[in-house]
């Protein structure tokens, strides 16, 4: 009912709809319209009210629930089924609970805030208030288990696609999923899964993408590793488009943008043609033809990366004359210089 009274507000563009039209309309008395509004600018909509003309919607800030990334949705089942939490403690945890008792594919989780956001191998992801997309999205894909590791890259691919066509920033990939900007972390991709030996019962994608903190709102241990996308485009960069007159990005729009390429990106996996997905992840490479550092086996070389192979793994030219091809997982690629 509640979606269906912002709808109404929302066509009215910018006009008063008269309270009496939307009672009559959706079958409630006055009294419940009142009481839907007032739930609406609990939720941070700006509504103005008159006793002659009715209600005006005046603005809708950033928020992040169901209908605000339902509207205009462009995908057919990624983000069809929403859960939005104020806050939790790790959205991937939730993700989890709800695909293990059978949630729909596609089910997003997401929130405002997270207070034990993950990283991998247990590290802590910062995930402050309103100020990123924090969102896991439950999978079932029909690859087999060694194979997850192209739907990783495929999210990393997403993100920096719809990075781009919504905010005209161009992000690349650190190996195997790092979205960097200015040799710094904009956005951390975490994929858990659960499976037998044979086959992957549910995936869960965590994405994290820093998009309206400030410098100082990151904490200590990690402001010279990270960046936001409005920190990238408070330095003047002309291409940035989309920024709202506050000097922010709206989380819904990326996040939308995010779904849709990213179903496009797992159809195109499921259907077989993973080397689309493995060319498309080069490109965006800010990885290959670089020194890097690998752990492999608990032993250290460096090497220049010079590609990955079809499921996923980077093969490293190491300084031995031998080649070598890493997992994710197993290995950690330090840059010899700077965070890439
Ligand atoms: C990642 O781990 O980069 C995966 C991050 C995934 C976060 C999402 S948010 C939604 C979903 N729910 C969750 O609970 N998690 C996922 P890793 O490569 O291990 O990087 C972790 C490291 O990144 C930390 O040890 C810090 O050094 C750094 N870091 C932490 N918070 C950061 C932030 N907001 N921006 C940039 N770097 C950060």
């Amino acid at each position: 009912m509640k979606s269906i009274i912002l709808e109404k507000l929302k066509t009215g563009n910018g006009l008063y709809v008269s309270g009496e039209a939307l009672s009559e309309e959706i079958g409630v008395s006055r009294t419940a319209v009142w009481k839907y509004i007032k739930e609406l600018r609990n939720e941070g909509y700006i509504i103005e009210s008159s006793s002659k003309k009715g209600y005006m919607l005046v603005s809708t800030p950033d928020i992040l629930n169901e209908y605000e990334i339902g509207c205009n949705l462009n995908t057919g089942f990624i983000g069809r089924h929403v859960q939005y939490f104020n806050v939790i403690d790790s959205t991937n945890n939730y993700a989890k609970k709800i695909a293990e008792e059978g949630c729909a594919e596609g089910t997003i989780v997401v929130a405002d805030r997270q207070t034990s956001g993950k990283g991998r191998l247990g590290k802590l992801w910062d995930s402050a208030d309103k100020k990123g997309i924090w969102m896991s999205i439950v999978l079932r894909p029909s690859v087999a288990p060694g194979e997850v590791q192209i739907i990783t890259l495929g999210a990393s691919v997403a993100v920096v696609n719809a990075i781009y066509e919504t905010t005209g920033i161009k992000a690349g990939i650190k190996w195997p999923n790092d979205i960097i900007l200015d040799d710094k972390k904009v956005c951390g991709i975490l994929t858990e899964m659960n499976s037998e030996i044979e086959r992957i019962n549910y995936l869960v994608t965590g994405i994290g993408v820093n998009v309206n903190q400030e410098n100082n709102d990151f904490p200590d241990e990690i402001r010279c590793i990270a960046t936001s996308l409005k920190h990238f485009a408070d330095k003047g960069n002309s291409e940035v488009k989309n920024i709202m007159p506050e000097g922010t990005f709206k989380r819904s729009e990326i996040i939308r943008s995010i779904l849709f390429e990213l179903e496009k990106i797992y159809s195109t996996i499921e259907s077989g043609c993973t080397e689309k997905i493995i060319s498309a992840w080069k490109e965006n490479s800010v990885t290959l033809g670089k020194y890097v550092s690998i752990t492999f086996r608990n032993a250290q070389y460096t090497g220049i990366a010079r590609d990955i192979t079809d499921d996923g793994k980077l093969v490293v030219e190491c300084s031995d004359r031998v080649t070598r091809e890493v997992a994710a997982g197993e290995v950690s690629v330090r840059g010899v210089l700077g965070h890439v």
